[in-house]
């Protein structure tokens, strides 16, 4: 979910093995770990700082390679029925996708994670720092972790969060983005230009897939076009211990569609949809793209495509970077199953309607982790005449 604080939380989580204790290490203090991953790496610590040290069932454990469905958008811009059907499948098994031929030119791409590299690497801590805000809502915000001000225990992960509200205004926002480095506008500029298009695309061929066609689907690809952006640019330095921690803890995204451009380097891991709780690693392919369904596709589509749950395992080594651009409507837009794809008693309604405000308040309320607030979203009908929401299933 990529919504995150930057002010520290008190409480240390106990009861944990592994990791340095606070004595032991000095910068293992609230305010070394409230300056973020990359900043506390600098400070040369060698074992990891116990507020990062997860209970032992929580730890990344085994993971298995797996290959994710590949969908071209050259093929899918044709509307070849074999493409078509392949990017519907993808939706719903697996919820998860590499787009090929996705138009998003490679140095638009490489400029992106370039720079985004240099803006966590190669900047003073104090210029990035310049970005910290203790307000969830902020447009533009340097932090670290995943939900810091409910986080019982730390992920390994600084990130620069910037909200586009309205993708037509892109321009307006743009000057608010940090100025160092100097093409750092410019090149996320571009990047977050080119995934507006491919979310576009994205969503014309879903919504023919899903049944929505004619009128309705041109009024959503409208939506679609003046829908807010979130790009989440991440860093997940090399850790001292990383079997003990992950980058980010397993969650979905709140949006229609990610776009996830990553580095060549292994990191993110997604849940197997058999079912049997296994987590499959996924192996950055040159020149794609990865892409996910959110929280907002698996209500609209009454829960015929599926927002799956993802973390991102960190290692020894080799830093990652990774940008995630999340799209929806409109903040305001309240998302509701699509009349279309709600039938009654067959397939009955399965979400109830929910806005943004909500998923904020939520978030303020609730570390936000696993499928929490998709889940209490869910309606699940005991009796013909009582709605009330399903508790936590946490399996896809
Ligand atoms: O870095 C990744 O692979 C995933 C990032 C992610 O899940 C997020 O930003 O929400």
């Amino acid at each position: 979910m990529a919504i995150l604080d930057v002010a520290v939380d008190s409480g240390k989580a106990d009861g944990k093995m592994g990791g340095s204790s606070s004595s032991e290490v000095a910068a293992d203090s609230e305010q070394q770990i409230g300056l973020g991953v990359r900043h506390l790496c600098d400070s040369g610590i060698t074992r990891l700082p116990s507020r990062y040290v997860l209970p032992p069932v929580e730890r990344p454990g085994k993971s298995r390679s797996a290959l994710l469905p590949v969908v071209d958008l050259i093929g899918l811009r044709a509307r070849a029925p074999c493409e078509l059907a392949a990017l519907d499948a993808a939706c719903r098994d697996y919820g998860f996708f590499q787009v090929v031929n996705h138009g998003v030119g490679a140095d638009v791409g490489r400029g992106m994670l370039d720079v985004a590299r240099r803006f966590f690497f190669d900047l003073p801590q104090a210029e990035r720092a310049r970005y910290m805000s203790g307000d969830i809502r902020a447009a533009v915000r340097f932090g670290t972790s995943f939900n810091q001000l409910k986080d019982g225990v730390l992920s390994w992960r600084d990130f620069l969060k910037l909200l586009i509200s309205d993708s037509r205004r892109l321009a307006d926002v743009v000057p608010s983005w940090p100025s160092a480095p100097v093409d750092l506008r410019e090149a996320t500029a571009s990047y977050a230009r080119a995934c507006q298009r491919l979310f576009r695309e994205l969503m014309d061929a879903a919504l023919e897939a899903l049944g929505i066609v004619g009128r309705r689907r041109d009024e959503l690809l409208e939506e679609c076009e003046g829908g807010s952006q979130m790009m989440m640019v991440n860093c997940f330095p090399a850790c001292p211990e990383p079997d003990l921690t992950l980058g980010m803890p397993p969650h979905s995204d709140y949006g229609f569609l990610t776009i996830l451009l990553q580095d060549e380097v292994n990191g993110l891991e997604v849940m197997s949809s058999q079912g049997d709780g296994e987590w499959l690693v996924v192996e950055p392919q040159p020149g794609a793209l990865v892409v996910n369904v959110g929280d907002h596709l698996e209500i609209f589509s009454n829960g015929s495509y599926r927002s799956v749950l993802h973390r991102v395992r960190v290692n020894g080594r080799r830093a990652r970077v990774s940008v995630a651009s999340l799209h929806s409507l409109a903040a305001e837009r309240v998302i509701t199953p699509a009349a279309e794809l709600v039938n009654e008693p067959d397939k009955p309604r399965q979400y109830m309607d929910t806005d943004m405000a909500t998923f904020l308040a939520y978030l303020a309320s609730a570390e936000g982790k696993y499928k929490s607030f998709l889940h209490s979203r869910r309606i699940v009908r005991r009796n013909p005449s009582s709605t009330v929401p399903l508790e936590s299933d946490n399996t896809r």
